[in-house]
C-alpha cells in the first residue's frame, strides 16, 4: 500500500507557486519568472520531509489562467485535486477573489485538507482582519509566507514553520485505513494463509498483501500459518486447534473451499484489501449489481496505475469476458488508466469497477469513486467483481461482513 502523501500547490498565476516549491525542497526544480502563466503542466517533485516520511509535491498552472489553452491548463491543475492528500492554496495581497473561493469549494466538496498560504508577504504582510475573516468563514488558519527573504536562516525558518504545519495537518486529518485483518485476528487465533507459489507468483518474494496479512497476524499477538494449497488438507487434519480464519488467494478459491470445512471461516486476499481500503459497503452492494446488468450496458474501469501491470489483463480482458458470461448478454467497457477523474458523463455506465488500488492512498481511491456513488451507480473493485464471477463471493465476504469494524470510507 502506498503511504506517500501528495501536497498540491494552488494558486493564481504568479502568486509563487513555483518559487515555493524551489523552497520546500531547498533545489530549483521548478521554473520561475515573472512572467505570468510560466508553469504550464503540473510537474511533480518527490522529496522527504521529516515526520511524514516520502511526499510528492506538485506544482500546477495559474488557476486564473486565461484562453483556450489556458482553460485547458487550469483544467488539469483541477484534475491533480482528485489525487493529492492536501492542498496548499497561495494568495497574495491579502485578497481572496472568486478563483480562490471555487479552489476551497472543491476542496471542501473532496474534504480534502487545505492550508492557506500568504505569500509574497515581503511586500504586502497579511492583514490581521484578514487572516481573522478567513478562519470565521471558511476555518482555515493563514500562514504568512514569503519566497524572497534575503537572511537564508530566516528564509529556512519560514519553510520549516510551513512544513511542520503540513505535517500537523497531514497528522490531524489522516485518512483512516484499516489494517488487513482488521477485527478478524487476536492474541493466539490462528490464522492460515494458503499461498500459492505457482507460475503467476513473482520470483523469490511474496505479494503485498501476503505480505500484509503475516505482519497484521503478528502484530496482533496471533499465529500465521503460511502454506501451499497442496500442504492445506494435512495441516487442517492434524492441526490440534481450529484456525479462526483461511485466507487464500482469490485464483485458488475454489481448490481451497473444497478443503476447508464450512465451519470455519474463508476469504480471499483480494476482498480482504478491498476491505481495507475503499468504500467496502458500497462496493458490497455494487457487486450484486453485476445481476442486472443487461445487453449493451457499460462498464467503466478503473485502472489506477499509469504503468503496465498484470491488473491491466484483469481489467481488459478477464473481467469483461467473466462479466458478460455471468449475465448471460454483451455489454461494452471503457478503460480510464492513471489517476484521472471520472468522465463527466458518469450516468452513461451502468457500472463501475476499480483496480486493487495498491499504487494509491485510500483518500485517492475514495475521490475517485465519489462521483459514482452520489450518482447512485454501483461501484465494484476487481477482486470483488471476480469473486463474484467466480461464484464464490458470499462465502468470502462472510467473515468480513459480520464483524463490527466494516468501515464506510466514502
Ligand atoms: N518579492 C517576492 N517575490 C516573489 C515571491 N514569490 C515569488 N515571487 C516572484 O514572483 C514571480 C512569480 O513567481 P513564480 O514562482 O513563477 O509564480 P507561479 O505562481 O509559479 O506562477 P505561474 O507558474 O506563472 O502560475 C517571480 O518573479 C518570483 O521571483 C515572494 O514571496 N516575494
Ligand atoms: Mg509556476
Amino acid at each position: 500500500m502506498s503511504n506517500v502523501k501528495y501536497i498540491g500547490v494552488f494558486g493564481k498565476r504568479n502568486s509563487g507557486k513555483s518559487s515555493l516549491i524551489n523552497k520546500l525542497t531547498g533545489q530549483e526544480i521548478a521554473i520561475v519568472s515573472e512572467v505570468p502563466g510560466t508553469t504550464t503542466d503540473p510537474v511533480r517533485k518527490r522529496m522527504e520531509i521529516f515526520g511524514l516520511g516520502p511526499v510528492v509535491i506538485i506544482d500546477t498552472a495559474g488557476i486564473d489562467d486565461e484562453g483556450n489553452l489556458g482553460k485547458r491548463r487550469v483544467e488539469s491543475s483541477r484534475k491533480i485535486i482528485s489525487q493529492i492528500d492536501i492542498a496548499l492554496l497561495l494568495f497574495t495581497n491579502n485578497t481572496i477573489d472568486k478563483y480562490e473561493k471555487e479552489l476551497l469549494k472543491s476542496f471542501r466538496d473532496q474534504e480534502l485538507p487545505v492550508l492557506l498560504v500568504h505569500n509574497q508577504s515581503d511586500i504586502i504582510s497579511l492583514e490581521e482582519k484578514v487572516a481573522t475573516a478567513i478562519k470565521e468563514k471558511y476555518g482555515h488558519e493563514v500562514i504568512e509566507f514569503s519566497c524572497n527573504i534575503f537572511d537564508e536562516s530566516e528564509q529556512q525558518k519560514l519553510v520549516e514553520v510551513l512544513t511542520s504545519h503540513i505535517v500537523k495537518k497531514l497528522n490531524e486529518t489522516a485518512f483512516s485505513q484499516m489494517t488487513i485483518l482488521e477485527g478478524l485476528v487476536e492474541k493466539d487465533y490462528n490464522i492460515v494463509l494458503v499461498c500459492p507459489v505457482d507460475s503467476e507468483a513473482p520470483e523469490g518474494r511474496l505479494i503485498l498483501p501476503q505480505v500484509n496479512a503475516i505482519r497484521d497476524v503478528l502484530d496482533k499477538g496471533g499465529n500465521a500459518i503460511v502454506l501451499q494449497p497442496g500442504n492445506l488438507g494435512s495441516y487442517l487434519k492434524s492441526a490440534a486447534v481450529k484456525p479462526k480464519l483461511v485466507v487464500t488467494d482469490s485464483q485458488a478459491f475454489n481448490e481451497v473451499s473444497k478443503i476447508v470445512p464450512e465451519d470455519i471461516p474463508l476469504t480471499g486476499f483480494s476482498l480482504l484489501l478491498a476491505r481495507s481500503k475503499g468504500p467496502f459497503v458500497h462496493y458490497l452492494k455494487g457487486t450484486r449489481a453485476i445481476d442486472n446488468l443487461k445487453e449493451g450496458d457499460k462498464l467503466l474501469i478503473l485502472e489506477s496505475c499509469s504503468h503496465h501491470s498484470n491488473c491491466e489483463d484483469i481489467g481488459r480482458v478477464k473481467l469483461p469476458a467473466l462479466i458478460s458470461k455471468k449475465c448471460d448478454c454483451r455489454i461494452e467497457w471503457d478503460v480510464i488508466s492513471g489517476l484521472d477523474s471520472l468522465p463527466h458523463k458518469i450516468e452513461e455506465y451502468a457500472m463501475v469497477i476499480q483496480c486493487g488500488g495498491c499504487m494509491i492512498t485510500g483518500r485517492q481511491l475514495s475521490a475517485r469513486l465519489k462521483p459514482a456513488i452520489i450518482a447512485g451507480i454501483p461501484v465494484s473493485n476487481y477482486g470483488m467483481a471476480l469473486a463474484y464471477c467466480t461464484g464464490i463471493f458470499e462465502r468470502a465476504v462472510a467473515p468480513l461482513t459480520v464483524t463490527e469494524n466494516i468501515q464506510d470510507q466514502n
